[in-house]
């Protein structure tokens, strides 16, 4: 039996025929049908460029209905997808590229040129382009290439994708998930959250993450739903098309931004039947307003990179503010002590495990940081602390990770302490996470200068412009003469976010 995750789309997108999968408000899109036809011819095209089973095809594009069907392709022939934010800069598509070994990089138009000096100097053999009005290289490519309509046998162990997530070190990691990880994920949401095929999901995230491409994409190719694609969250579209849409997943900013907007009213949402949360946590502020505006409770639930979704508040049941639910079917949770893995007693405080066909196999070759983070039994170490409730509700109550997570986005501040100590006159510095009203955390920097040195926050900011992804950036910067240092000598980010935690009120 082939357990090529495609074989599962491909079956329920024969069923839906002439059925919409994916639309736009400028009116492109793909049936169901077309989509099956496209992906096909896609998959021809990876196929002529080179890209054979166990390939990694790295993928740096604006959202657009074709970089689905690059997907689709890509699953079809075996190939391990491998998306980029769109903000990532030269220097850290390098570092992915250099990293993954890709077989092709798709990149937009516009950047062809610095894409193919970074494709050659990380050995990656092809690179083609993508643009969002169904143009670019590959999908001339396509047009000329004999599609292949076959479904390339893969077990359920194999890859299908790898995402980056950053590392507490620093360097970013792959989490290498299979067939399995996916599809079992995609199912027991679709179950979960009651997909049908009269589902029309509002889809505003990005797709080079869990959330826009495997949460929102897969249920939807799972359920035979269709999807409403826009660029990006923009309040006013949203409300224009929540009448003729059912579903939305949103980061907590779509929420703290909907909830300040006088248009929010039960009126508007009346077609809509939910409206699901998850990357960051939404405030129990945030769920009573929007469930006071709309009469709707926001399903929060819980993920990760390494791990797809783990629990789920109730579709049917009480929607608990500021907790993520329960585990999902076939997802087991533990919490521990942080050193000796044995569980807490219940409503204690702990390290959140969790194991399941959902768990990813490991990090891209990082057997070390694979072993410390998934244990024997088969637990992942999450880094999130949590407490379960007397009902069997989780709670997150923080992370024991340092781990800043700004509308949405993980940003680790070593990563970007590492580029600030680079300034010539920076001693040393620490990054954190501030309450932001509109990005829940707000990356900030704390620069100690050295002795003499002249330096200024534009001076600091400007450095970073082109090195670090916009949204890693600081959004102010302080200056100090020392960090707050426990005995040990580390330094005491607690102090520092008590001491600048007014920044953004
Ligand atoms: C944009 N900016 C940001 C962010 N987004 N800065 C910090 N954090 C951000 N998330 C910058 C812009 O470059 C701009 O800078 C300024 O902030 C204001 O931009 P604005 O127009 O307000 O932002 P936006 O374009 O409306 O975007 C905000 C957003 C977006 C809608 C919240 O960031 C977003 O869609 N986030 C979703 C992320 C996501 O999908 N996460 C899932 C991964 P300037 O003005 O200087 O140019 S996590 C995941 O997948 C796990 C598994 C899970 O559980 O789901
Ligand atoms: P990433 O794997 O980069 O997408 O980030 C996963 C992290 O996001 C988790 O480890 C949590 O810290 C956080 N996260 C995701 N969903 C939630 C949620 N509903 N509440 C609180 N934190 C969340």
């Amino acid at each position: 039996m082939n357990h090529n995750l495609f074989e599962t789309f491909a079956a329920r997108m024969r069923q839906r025929g002439g059925s919409d999968f994916i639309t736009t408000r400028e009116g492109s899109g793909y049936t169901y049908e077309q989509a099956l036809t496209a992906s096909a011819r896609l998959a021809g095209a990876l196929t002529a460029l080179g890209v054979t089973p166990g390939d990694r095809v790295a993928v740096q594009v604006d959202k657009s209905p074709e970089a689905i069907l690059l997907y689709l392709a890509c699953l079809r022939i075996g190939g391990v997808y491998l998306p980029l934010n769109t903000g990532y800069t030269g220097d850290e598509i390098r570092y992915f590229l250099s990293d993954a070994e890709p077989a092709l990089f798709v990149c937009r138009p516009a950047n062809v040129e610095a894409a193919r000096t970074i494709a050659a100097e990380c050995g990656c053999p092809a690179v083609e382009t993508l643009g969002t009005a169904a143009d670019g290289s590959l999908m001339a490519a396509a047009e000329g290439a004999a599609p292949r309509d076959d479904i390339v046998e893969r077990d359920d162990d194999d890859l299908a994708a790898i995402l980056y997530t950053s590392g507490t070190t620093g360097r970013s990691k792959g989490a290498m998930l299979t067939h399995r990880n996916l599809g079992s994920n995609a199912g027991a949401l679709v179950q979960a959250w009651h997909f049908t095929e009269n589902d029309r999901l509002i889809h505003a995230l990005p797709i080079f993450h869990t959330h826009g491409l495997f949460v929102a994409c897969n249920v939807t190719l799972m359920a035979g739903s269709s999807m409403l694609f826009l660029p990006k969250f923009d309040a006013d579209v949203i409300f224009e098309e929540m009448p003729r849409g059912t579903v939305m997943m949103g980061v907590p900013t779509f929420y703290t931004r909907l909830v300040a907007d006088e248009r929010l009213t039960p009126e508007v949402t009346a077609n809509m039947r939910l409206f699901v949360s998850g990357s960051a946590p939404l405030t129990a502020e945030t769920h009573r307003e929007f469930e006071q505006k709309t009469g709707h409770a926001i399903l929060e639930r819980y993920g990760m990179t390494e791990t797809n979704m783990n629990t789920s508040n109730p579709y049917d049941g009480e929607r608990r503010a500021g907790t993520v639910g329960m585990p999902l079917p076939g997802v087991e949770i533990r919490i521990t002590d942080r050193e000796t893995h044995e569980p807490v007693s219940p409503g204690e405080i702990g390290m959140l495990e969790v194991r399941g066909p959902n768990v990813f196999i490991g990090y891209w070759r990082m057997p070390e940081k694979t072993r410390e983070e998934l244990l024997e039994d088969g637990f992942f170490i999450t880094g999130d602390l949590a407490m379960v409730d007397e009902r069997g509700y989780v709670h997150i109550v923080g992370r024991d990770k340092d781990l800043v997570i700004s509308g949405g986005y993980n940003v680790y501040p070593k990563e970007v302490e590492q580029v600030i100590d680079e300034l010539d006159g920076v001693l040393e510095s620490a990054v954190i996470g501030l309450p932001h009203p509109d990005f829940g955390e707000g990356v900030t920097a704390v620069v100690v200068p050295q002795p003499g040195a002249d330096l200024d926050e534009a001076q600091v900011l400007a450095f970073l412009q082109g090195k670090l992804a916009k949204y890693k950036q600081p959004k102010r910067v302080f200056f100090a003469d020392t960090l707050p240092r426990n005995t040990m000598g580390k330094v005491q980010k607690n102090q520092l976010r008590q001491q600048y935690q007014e920044t953004y009120q």
